[in-house]
């Protein structure tokens, strides 16, 4: 590239045969902030006054074009110029505009690129309009210029899913107008000489006609992915009017709505997770320590969890080694790993071809042996102390000096588990979660002896698997599991106390939960929460407040859903489940046999009291330094137990929450529980979070 002409902040100029080179350097994303938004105003107006040049080329300096407007900004008044501005000058400039986007073109990034007269790619690039993700829609004219490119109903599925649209496809799909053969700069430049003299302005272009079933079907399908967020039906509305608006009027009414959504609960939550995945992975005290290489991995158990995890190896390229007591159990484990990248297939999400590459890196055996090469071993056996630690004992012996021993444990000590073994420092938990090729959270357990480069390792490692690592301390149930625990008991109390499971569930999805703690008790099994009350009776304080209504329950052969009934019952087997007399009667029994008087509570009742039991053990956990940062149990209980992420997790909720509501719910949690009850101090965990 030709050298700076002239530097307007963050925005430099280079000019080369009257063609303009705009370069946007905004490290880390280009993201525009206010600079980033001065300095190409005044550059796109110098440019066009500028006699000398003929043509002008966006492009980002680093590894990415613009990722999207500065999100940092979004809690206070936005700043002039803002993106409509500096897009409006793009097109009334007279000369072709030309934006050339390698890494992303995001939200206002992507928004600035349709305002230009021709987009061109390179081959990593990635385009899209992700701000429903954030709880706000495009606001720089992205739901009017989009539909005339690409049609309304194309428009909705892409801006209500937040897609992000890999190269190929987005020429495909006629977001963008070429892909580079390879040097970005120079085929932009000569695109911008092909096109001299013709000004293609989108806003210009008339909606390309479509049926009205075919937009109605897509905004049927985007409502049904909604689950009540409300940027996504802002959404559809203003994309609509694309085809019914004049496209100031609709660009205008477009800003409005950014700007309202911008200033909502919903989307402060979602900027607070946005930067909270971030901070997730900064974890103090390990800022020098170096990351192990990890080019080989082993898998223990072949069971729905072990091969979910030896997926997300095989999906990140790495070769694994599946582990299995015997033959059968092995082919069972390989036949769900296949039988997943089948459905993979016929979904149209890979192609048969990648499908066969995954699996030809799969070397399966029953000898632990076969591991003496890897650099990580997870096991996913049965969760049991004594299983696991003979496991482990085994690994000791087989694996090579450095090799990472990682424990899929959900609730056992994984101290107890290093102290086995004659490496405790390489030893580490990794708790996925099910399906965990599916889901998105993995819980890094640091235990006493964890050396400093195998915590990086693990960080590195869910960075490589597309995971979310928040990194916990040893303890029951670790963050996750060990705050559910506390609201579930809480749960069951409210049911001794006048609620039914259907109730509870209600008022638990009424907050935006996908599901009930029942209806996720009956999914995942009953039996799992009653082995671990049945291994913590030894423990139990005897005076403390136990609810044996799950006992009785299980006693009864209500195991869940695999038994066709639990806290509901499943007719013919069926998905969706419903109240059981039998399962009120043992609830109501259970209130007689401690002598409590069954009152209605409200739906706003129940959601006080399970929420006061989850923010108190989290406030507890973060006090015993199980957790970090509020953030990172927010990010827990949002990625991995259905937390609304529209509230932003408990304790972001509860911060945004009256106090005085908060100290009620503790006080009624308080009460309920009695003795052993152990309070927080959950107003000082909420005064970090600035209002
Ligand atoms: N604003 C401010 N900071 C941002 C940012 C943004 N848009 N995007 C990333 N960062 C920071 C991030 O916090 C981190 O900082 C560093 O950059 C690297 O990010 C008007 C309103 C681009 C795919 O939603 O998806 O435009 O932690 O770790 O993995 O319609 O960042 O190092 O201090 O994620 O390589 C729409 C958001 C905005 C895209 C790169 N855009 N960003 O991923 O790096 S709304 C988005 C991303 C909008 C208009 C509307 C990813 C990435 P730190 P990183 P990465």
């Amino acid at each position: 590239m030709p050298e700076p002409s002239e530097q307007f902040g963050p925005i430099r100029v280079q000019r080369s045969g009257g063609i303009a080179t705009v370069v946007i350097d905004n490290p880390p994303v280009n993201a525009s902030s206010w600079d980033v938004r001065r300095g190409l105003l005044t550059a796109i107006e110098q440019m066009s006054a500028d006699p000398s040049v003929s043509g002008i080329v966006l492009i980002g300096a680093g590894k990415t074009f613009i990722a999207g407007a500065d999100i940092k900004e979004f809690d206070g008044p936005l700043r002039d110029p803002q993106m409509p501005a500096v897009i409006a000058a793009v097109e009334a400039c007279a000369k072709p505009v030309v934006a050339a986007i390698h890494g992303a073109a995001l939200g206002a990034g992507y928004e600035l690129a349709l305002g230009c007269d021709a987009r061109i790619v390179a081959a990593d690039a990635i385009v899209g309009l992700p701000e429903v993700m954030l709880g706000i829609i495009p606001g720089a004219g992205g739901t009017q210029r989009l539909p005339r490119l690409v049609g309304l109903s194309a428009a909705i599925d892409l801006i209500t899913a937040g897609r992000r649209v890999k190269a190929n496809e987005a020429v495909a799909l006629g977001m963008v107008d070429a892909m580079s053969t390879g040097d970005l700069h120079a085929d932009a430049v000569q695109l911008a000489r092909s096109v001299q003299g013709r000004k293609r302005r989108l806003s210009e272009l008339d909606v390309p006609a479509e049926s009205d079933a075919d937009i109605a079907a897509a905004a049927d399908r985007a409502i049904g992915r909604a689950k009540g967020a409300a940027a996504i039906v802002e959404a559809i509305t203003a994309i609509q009017k694309a085809a019914t608006l004049p496209f100031a009027q609709a660009l205008a009414e477009e800003r409005a709505t950014f700007q309202r959504l911008r200033q909502s609960t919903e989307a402060a939550a979602k900027r607070y997770l946005f930067f909270a995945e971030r901070d997730a992975f900064r974890v103090p005290g390990i800022e020098h320590a170096r990351a192990r290489a990890v080019t080989s991995v082993g898998v223990v158990g072949a069971g729905t969890m072990g091969a979910g995890i030896a997926i997300c190896f095989l999906d990140a390229g790495l070769p694994v080694t599946l582990i299995e007591r015997d033959r059968n159990a092995l082919d069972a484990g390989l036949a769900r790993i296949r039988s997943t990248y089948q459905r993979m297939v016929d979904t149209g999400r890979i192609d048969s071809a990648t499908m066969a590459q995954r699996l030809a890196r799969v070397t399966p055996s029953t000898d632990l042996a076969a591991l003496a090469g890897a650099d990580l071993v997870v096991e996913a056996v049965f969760e049991d102390i004594a299983v696991k630690q003979t496991v482990f004992r085994e690994l000791d012996r087989v694996l090579k000096p450095g090799a990472i021993l990682g424990s899929n444990t959900s609730y056992l000590d994984l101290d107890v588990l290093a102290r086995e073994i004659s490496r405790p420092g390489d030893v580490i938990g990794l708790h996925f979660f099910a399906p965990a090729n599916v889901m998105r959270l993995l819980e890094v357990v640091r235990g006493a002896q964890t050396a400093p480069d195998v915590l990086a390792t693990a960080l590195a490692v869910a960075k490589a698997i597309r995971k979310l690592p928040v990194v916990a301390r040893v303890c029951e149930g670790f963050i996750g599991n060990r705050i559910y625990s506390a609201y579930r008991t809480q749960c069951e109390f409210m049911l001794e106390e006048g609620a039914l499971p259907a109730d509870v569930d209600a008022a638990i999805t009424s907050f935006g939960f996908a599901m009930g703690p029942f209806a996720v008790t009956d999914l995942s099994g009953l039996d799992i929460a009653w082995r671990t009350r049945q291994r913590l009776a030894l423990i139990r304080d005897p005076k403390a407040r136990y609810s044996d209504v799950l006992d009785k329950l299980c006693e009864a052969g209500r195991l869940g859903r695999k038994a066709g009934k639990g806290w509901y019952s499943y007719p013919e087997g069926g998905r969706r489940g419903v109240p059981d007399d039998a399962v009120r009667a043992i609830v109501e029994d259970a209130s007689r046999r401690r002598g409590i008087t069954r009152v209605q509570m409200t739906p706003g009742q129940i959601q006080a009291r399970a929420l006061a039991a989850i923010v108190n053990e989290a406030t507890l956990l973060l006090a015993e330094a199980i957790a970090a940062r509020p953030s990172d149990v927010d990010l827990v209980l949002v990625n991995g137990y259905g937390f609304p992420s529209q509230h932003g997790g408990p304790l972001f909720w509860a911060s945004r929450q009256p106090r005085a509501e908060i100290e009620a719910g503790l006080n009624a949690l308080a009460a309920s529980v009695g003795h052993g009850f152990r309070r927080g101090d959950v107003g000082k965990v909420l005064d970090q979070f600035k209002t």
